[in-house]
């Protein structure tokens, strides 16, 4: 019984394959990318952490037990695209909010990157293949970033008008208390990187508010307390009272 594989040997080799090499960059990319977002919310979501921690697992143990790596970046990758895409889907139509939406594009096309290269990586497909995948993948994650910085940066949104009430938003929150009255205009400045929608419970208004965009959202409610939310997944959290007076 052998107990060292001289360095040349096929433990090397099978660090070369460029499936496994593809599966191994792709899948730490995309779990790099889920920990920054998760840094930049200030929020730890159970499950990505998980997940990017499976994700080292799998590609240490693809050094050592190819087979049982592969298995265990297919499977979790599987599973993370299908949680993730219900999220992702709410995202994906909202490139002006770059950073939600390169997650979102990252989140899904790179799982699917992932599981190729893992299905490739099992069947030692032809190396060709996998080196056109690579070339394509950072290809497009150069063209998702690009996308992502414009679409941020030309999305200026409305100015504000004389009489226009004020409300910033700068977090995932709302203010506890909004007042106004009945036929308000209230001018909505979003200076957060993230994407939220002004929501107002069992009413029509509903308006998106794109990352660093504005929005004028005219308040034409009966007077009340109405209920205010961010319908964006994740955000539950984001709540307030909307009261309005009469003029
Ligand atoms: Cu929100």
């Amino acid at each position: 019984m052998t107990e060292t594989t001289p360095r040349s040997g096929p433990a090397d080799r099978s660090l070369l394959d460029p499936w496994r090499a593809l599966l191994a960059v792709t899948a730490i990319v995309v779990a790099v990318v889920d920990l920054v977002f998760l840094a930049l919310i200030s929020e730890i979501v159970p499950p990505l952490v998980i997940a990017a921690a499976l994700s080292v697992v799998g590609v240490v143990l693809l050094r050592r037990r190819p087979r049982v790596g592969i298995g265990v970046l297919g499977v979790t990758t599987a599973l993370m695209l299908l949680g993730t895409l219900p999220f992702a889907v709410d995202h994906l139509s909202h490139p002006d909010s770059g950073i939600d939406w390169a997650h979102a594009v990252i989140g899904v096309a790179g799982r699917i990157v992932v599981l190729a290269a893992a299905i490739g990586a099992w069947r030692s497909a032809s190396d060709g293949a996998a080196r056109r995948l690579g070339v394509l993948s950072v290809g497009a994650l150069g063209a998702v970033a690009a996308i992502a910085l414009v679409a941020t940066t030309v999305t200026t949104g409305e100015d504000r008008q004389p009489g226009d009430i004020l409300l910033s938003i700068t977090a995932t929150e709302f203010p506890d208390r909004v007042e106004v009255r009945s036929g308000d205009v209230l001018f909505v400045d979003n200076e957060h990187m993230f994407r939220h929608t002004f929501t107002v419970e069992e009413t029509d208004i509903d308006v998106q508010l794109p990352a660093f965009g504005s929005v004028r959202i005219p308040i034409d409610l009966t007077p009340g307390t109405y209920r205010l939310i961010c319908d964006v997944p994740g955000h539950e959290s984001m709540t307030g009272e909307l009261v309005v007076t009469s003029t």
